[in-house]
């Protein structure tokens, strides 16, 4: 039966994607590698931030993780046995270049070169980020973010890492969720390096920018002609609580906040007017320096959108919360100037982050993108969510309320797809349980289920399912 989330127009029928779509499974570098001061590697802000006491759940840390480091050989013949045709990781800074300035360490970069090239062997195509949020720590003691050097380290390293996998790696994407970087980590605090100023949180937004404009002018003058260029954003999918003029206007207030101060510099090469006017009372925005937004304003191939959950807001009236953001509670706002802005809970099912499991989201947002941004191809680079998982007394993992949610989802793809919207691939957050931030080990958002004792790898029923799809090509009917 068709659920209120779920696709209704299609459900019942099998649904037959593009041929050349791409199916993906995605991971992060502080996620799953582990073997924190192996090599040559140095802490990142995440190393950090998980060390101090009472950041992350159950003091939690990314110094084993998966052992993805050791055991990748394993993860990449898992993937080829599972059928996944492209594999979103990435690198960690501080393991290619440990101090996020000068030479890079050999042990680092040939780790990913294996890392590919084991890929490549399998047919499996990888999709490499530059960012995935663990900033060399001796950067942030430098002021991190919010300061300019920042973005130009970003693009140095950039250089680093396309020398090394250029001519192995044909795509790219430089940062991942910089709206998390910026407003989780300098903002509210919920994330590394858990800073709470708002103005700072302003300031890293555009130094990300512009390290984003840079790296990707790093990346095109080495990498090959036809190589592929693109960052993610997880664009929030903001609606109003109701239709009342004010209610629009908050959802306006942080669809910039969230989403139009990256598209804006990024894709159209300006603020929007409406975010500088809203956020007049903090900053003058005067570090946006004149040049800036001709180098963040770069051409690139697709654009990468991880989409989870939508997000419902009102005027503030005593309802809801000030400081949603679904990754944590915390007493500062990761929202600059948005006081008058209530969060609200959407209603329906939710996942074990209590985030509103709703494909009609992901199928608006779709739509919304595909017509402000026309001849702009998109990528769902994270989709996918979090269950209580358990091993069975038989081993198995078995995990419906996963494949429900993914299948509602792709439908909804596909959906926007026969609607006109070009969408390109689908990656799956995420191939393996691992370490979900403040979250710690927590939440399972794996297809794989990760036994943390023993690092065990066992499929859940959700991975066999996606491999059939991804096989195919073709979402089974319900
Ligand atoms: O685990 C994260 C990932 O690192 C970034 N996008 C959201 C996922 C789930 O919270």
């Amino acid at each position: 039966m068709a659920t209120a989330a779920q696709d209704a127009s299609t459900a019942g029928s099998a649904l037959t994607f593009p041929e050349g779509f791409l199916w993906g499974s995605a991971t992060a570098s502080y996620q799953i590698e582990g073997a924190a001061a192996e090599d040559g590697r140095t802490p990142s802000i995440w190393d950090t931030y998980a060390r101090t006491p009472g950041k992350v759940r159950n003091g939690d840390t990314g110094d084993i993780a998966t052992d993805h480091y050791h055991r990748w050989r394993e993860d990449v013949a898992m993937m080829a046995d599972l059928g996944i045709g492209a594999y979103r990781f990435s690198l960690a800074w501080p393991r290619v270049q440990p101090t996020g300035r000068g030479p890079a360490v050999q042990k680092g970069l040939d780790f990913y070169r294996r890392l590919v090239d084991e890929l490549l062997e399998k047919g499996i195509k990888p999709v490499a980020t530059l960012y995935h949020w663990d900033l060399p720590q001796e950067l942030e003691d430098a002021g991190g973010w919010p300061e300019r050097a920042t973005a130009e380290r970003f693009a140095e390293y950039a250089a680093i890492a396309a020398d090394a996998l250029g001519d192995r790696v044909a795509t790219w994407t430089t940062l991942n969720e910089p709206w998390c970087s910026a407003f989780l980590g300098y903002g509210s605090g919920v994330h590394a390096p858990g800073r709470t100023d708002p103005v700072d949180a302003l300031r890293a937004a555009h130094h990300l920018n512009l390290g984003h404009g840079l790296a990707v002018q790093a990346l095109r003058s080495r990498i090959p002609a036809d190589a592929q260029v693109s960052v993610t954003l997880n664009i929030h999918h903001v609606r109003p609580l109701t239709d009342a003029a004010e209610d629009v206007d908050s959802a306006r207030r942080i669809d910039a906040l969230a989403n139009r101060v990256y598209t804006g510099p990024m894709l159209g090469g300006a603020y929007p007017e409406d975010l500088l006017k809203d956020t007049a009372g903090l900053t003058d925005w005067s570090f946006v320096r004149d040049g800036d937004l001709t180098e963040i304003h770069q051409p690139l191939d697709f654009l990468g959108v991880n989409y989870y959950t939508p997000t419902l807001v009102s005027k503030a009236d005593g309802s809801g919360t000030h400081n949603s953001d679904g990754h944590g509670r915390s007493s500062h706002s990761p929202w600059p100037a948005a006081d008058e802005v209530a969060f609200h809970q959407p209603p329906g099912e939710t996942t074990a982050m209590g985030w509103a499991v709703d494909a009609t989201g992901l199928y608006d947002l779709l739509r919304r993108l595909g017509s402000d941004f026309p001849g702009l191809p998109l990528v769902i680079t994270e989709n996918g969510a979090a269950f209580d998982d358990y091993a069975d007394p038989n081993g198995e993992v078995k995990d419906p309320a996963r494949i429900a949610y993914v299948r509602d989802h792709l439908a909804a793809v596909h959906r926007a797809i026969q609607d006109g919207t070009d969408v390109r691939g689908y990656f799956l957050w995420s191939l393996l349980d691992n370490f979900e931030w403040g979250y710690g080990y927590s939440k399972r958002f794996g297809a794989v289920y990760v036994d943390y004792p023993t690092g065990r790898r066992i499929p859940k029923a959700s991975a066999r399912w996606y491999s059939e799809v991804a096989r195919t090509g073709v979402l089974p009917g319900v």
